[in-house]
């Protein structure tokens, strides 16, 4: 008999609801959450049991053996692995006070287990994924409103008009999300997408903009100059709720369409259009703020700038506009209970220097890249473990042999993943997690305007000898001596232990594998809209910005344009592939073995590159270097080359993934040290390249 059991996908970050079917203790079938998300699901949710069956992942503890990365492991018991991971980190403790301690997991909403565990050990040194991915978003965020990129949501439904810079939304995808686009294109929304390459969000969009890479900041700042201009705004928000709109007038004022055409290649006839068109449109008019803004020095400006645009509309709190985000208070419940909130916070000042050296940005998550001063100079002082946790640095962040000589520097590097991570295979000792369906995860609240509670749930038992993240930090701090920061009994335990003095009882996820926490969405009252700055108000000039000696808003810089001959490196997500996690799946595969190299008609002519030749790759000055295939094609800017992001794998054990395709982050050579001073990401695409055939007379 089939047995339905909800939990929350984990083939990407997003973790949409499920439903699946299971069948003699097999998943047979697996579907989006009906309802929720009416059966959605995307095509690596829907290839995720095949990754839990079929694709290579560590089978039980593992003991490293020879020199780190040369792939010889011990299988050990589970004991034999957390006795020996518990040892060395006393020893080192001991000898360099728990401070040396660092850890880095994904993010997400089921944190607080490793936060408490490092917590717990008295180590202030936790950092995550976000300097490569959404840190200029959320900093560009808290330097307008005081509030962070997860504070407000997108009211797509309503909205007249979506704007997508830089944002890929229909194939860097979440579910439910996508399909409001296209419900909403198919109710007349109006898509306006700019990108340096035609996607699939640009097919789908009724106007789309090619611009020349990195030249973003111009047209926005084009963009608010017109708007102003022409009165476009909302004049009364930005009266009562904006501070510096005389600023962001005086430094816009030169920024003419046509200046715009010159610097973006954008018609300036189009962006009166433009203007023009929003202007009937707003407060309905949403500009996206970006999500994976790691990719030049002045990221966070245009980011920032993307916000500006949306206080211009006066689009916040209001339909089909930006909503402020309801936490679980919101909706008259007290918060969850979370295990980190019982223990003091470290005294220790940060490895990394965030919050107290670089005060401008946020200490939650620090900056994983200034983690490598320490490591590699002892100052302020020394760190000698690394516990990583469903996060791949190897991947995530650019350079690998920068980022092994940081490595190399550590006295215990320990992995809690369910697959072979680049970083995994480098580590001392893994520690498999459950994969996603095989383990229950703490309850979580899905922040919004209509707040709920997700819990993910066993569907099966683990394949392998592997073992859930509540089991496993717990495992590990009691023999550590801290065992009283997890004082739940089970599972079952730690989800009572967060619904406490909520009211809501376990069984309230049975019906539907979510607990609603309101019936309708929730809005602030508009007429009292505070934010978080010290104005209270929406914050064009921002005073925390001077206190910290930046600009607000600094004149556009042309970015340095690529050498002779050589392109700038683009890369993105593909639809059906999460980051470096996916290409080894069986089904994921067949539809996109490897990446190629998208490659401009006019370029590739005087390179003597045809579509489906094979090319080398390689950073200026030719030590590394790759091989892929040619997709010549007038869907990507003549000045750049670009990928797919995730590809040409390290372990040999996944034999599908293995070397196949180009590894971008590889080519991003000495972009660790690299990065947006304001904004904290991750410089990525301040990175030339040169290319050549392989086919005819290359080497
Ligand atoms: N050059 C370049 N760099 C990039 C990007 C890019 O496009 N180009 N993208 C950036 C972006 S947007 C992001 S978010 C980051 C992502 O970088 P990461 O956060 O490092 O990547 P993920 O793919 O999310 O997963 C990391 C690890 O989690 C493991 N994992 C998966 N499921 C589980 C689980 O259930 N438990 C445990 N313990 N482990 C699990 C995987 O095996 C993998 O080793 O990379 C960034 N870096
Ligand atoms: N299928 C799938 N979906 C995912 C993920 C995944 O791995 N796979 N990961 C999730 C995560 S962690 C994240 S952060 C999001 C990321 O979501 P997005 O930020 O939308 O992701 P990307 O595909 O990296 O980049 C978006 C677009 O930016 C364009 N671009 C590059 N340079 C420039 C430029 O100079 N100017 C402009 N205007 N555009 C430029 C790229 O061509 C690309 O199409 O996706 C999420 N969804
Ligand atoms: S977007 Fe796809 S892979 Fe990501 S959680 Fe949703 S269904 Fe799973
Ligand atoms: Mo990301």
């Amino acid at each position: 008999m089939k047995k339905t059991v909800y939990s929350l996908c984990g083939m990407c970050s997003v973790r949409c609801p499920i439903r699946c079917e299971v069948e003699q203790g097999r998943v047979v079938w697996v579907e989006g959450n009906p309802h929720l998300q009416q059966g959605a699901l995307c095509g690596k949710g829907s290839a995720g049991p095949n990754m839990v069956y079929r694709e290579e992942r560590p089978k039980g503890p593992m003991i490293r053996q020879g020199k780190r990365g040369g792939g010889q492991w011990k299988r050990v018991s589970w004991d034999e692995a957390l006795d020996f991971t518990a040892e060395r980190l006393r020893g080192i403790i001991e000898v360099y006070g728990s401070r040396s301690v660092m850890l880095s997991c994904r993010g997400g909403p089921f944190q607080d287990l490793p936060k408490t565990f490092l917590k717990a050990l008295g180590s202030p040194n936790f950092t995550n994924h976000d300097a490569a991915c959404g840190i200029n978003v959320h900093h560009a965020s808290r330097s307008l409103y005081g509030m962070g990129r997860k504070d407000f949501v997108y009211d797509i439904k309503h909205a007249e008009h979506l704007v997508l810079l830089g944002r890929n939304l229909l194939e860097s995808l979440q579910v439910g999300e996508a399909r409001n686009v296209m419900n909403a294109l198919a109710a007349g929304m109006k898509l306006t997408c700019i990108d340096v390459r035609a996607t699939v969000t640009a097919s789908k969009a009724t106007r789309f903009w090619m611009v020349k890479p990195g030249s973003d900041y111009a047209l926005l700042l084009g963009l608010i100059r017109q708007i102003i201009e022409t009165g476009s705004y909302d004049a009364s928000f930005v009266d009562r709720f904006t501070l510096g709109f005389d600023f962001l007038k005086e430094r816009t004022a030169a920024c003419t369409p046509e200046w715009v055409e010159h610097h973006t290649g954008v018609p300036a006839a189009q962006v009166v259009e433009f203007v023009e068109e929003i202007a009937t449109q707003r407060p309905r008019v949403i500009f996206h703020p970006g999500w994976m803004f790691a990719r030049y020095r002045n990221s966070f400006y245009v980011s920032r700038a993307l916000h500006i645009l949306n206080a211009l509309m006066g689009n916040v709190e209001v339909p089909g506009g930006q909503i402020i985000s309801k936490k679980m208070k919101d909706t008259g419940y007290p918060e969850l209970h979370a295990l980190a909130d019982r223990i003091s916070s470290p005294k220790e000042k940060r490895a990394d220097g965030v919050g107290w050296k670089y005060r401008h940005f946020d200490a939650g998550p620090g900056l994983f890249q200034l983690f490598q001063d320490a490591i590699l100079s002892g100052d302020p002082y020394p760190i000698k473990a690394y516990l990583f946790y469903r996060h791949d640095p190897l991947v995530c962040f650019p350079d690998r042999e920068a980022q092994l000589t940081m490595l190399d520097r550590l006295d215990l590097l320990i992995s809690v993943d369910a697959k072979f991570g680049e970083t995994t295979w480098y580590a001392d000792v893994i520690l498999p997690n459950s994969a996603y369906l095989e383990k229950d995860s703490p309850i979580a609240v899905k922040s919004g305007a209509r707040p709920m509670l997700i819990r993910r749930q066993k569907v099966i038992e683990p394949v392998y000898d592997s073992k859930p993240e509540w089991w496993i930090f717990q495992q590990l701090a009691q023999r550590l001596g801290v065992g009283d920061a997890f004082p739940y009994d089970g599972i079952e335990g730690l989800w009572k232990f967060q619904l406490e003095g909520t009211g809501i009882a376990l069984d309230a996820f049975e019906e539907k594998g979510y607990v609603p926490l309101c019936d309708d969405v929730i809005m602030r009252d508009r007429e009292t809209l505070s934010f978080k700055t010290p104005s209270g108000k929406i914050e064009f000039d921002s005073q925390v910005l001077r206190r910290d000696g930046f600009d607000a808003l600094p004149p556009f810089e042309e970015r340095e344009p690529a050498p002779d001959g050589a392109f700038r490196l683009i890369f993105g997500r593909h639809a059906i592939h999460t980051h470096a996690q996916t290409q080894n799946n069986e089904y994921l595969h067949e539809v996109l073995p490897q990446n190629t190299l998208w490659i401009h008609p006019s370029r590739a002519e005087s390179l003597e590159i045809r579509s489906g030749d094979r090319v080398l790759v390689s950073c200026l000055g030719g030590a590394t270097r790759f091989q892929t295939t040619a997709w010549v094609t007038d869907s990507v800017h003549p000045e750049a080359v670009f990928t797919y992001h995730g590809f040409g794998r390290t372990v040999p054990i996944l034999k599908r993934a293995y070397a196949c395709g180009l590894p971008d982050q590889r080519l991003c050579k000495g972009k660790l040290s690299d990065f947006d001073p304001v904004g904290g990401g991750i410089a990525n695409q301040e990175t030339f390249v040169q290319v050549q055939t392989l086919d005819e007379g290359g080497n």
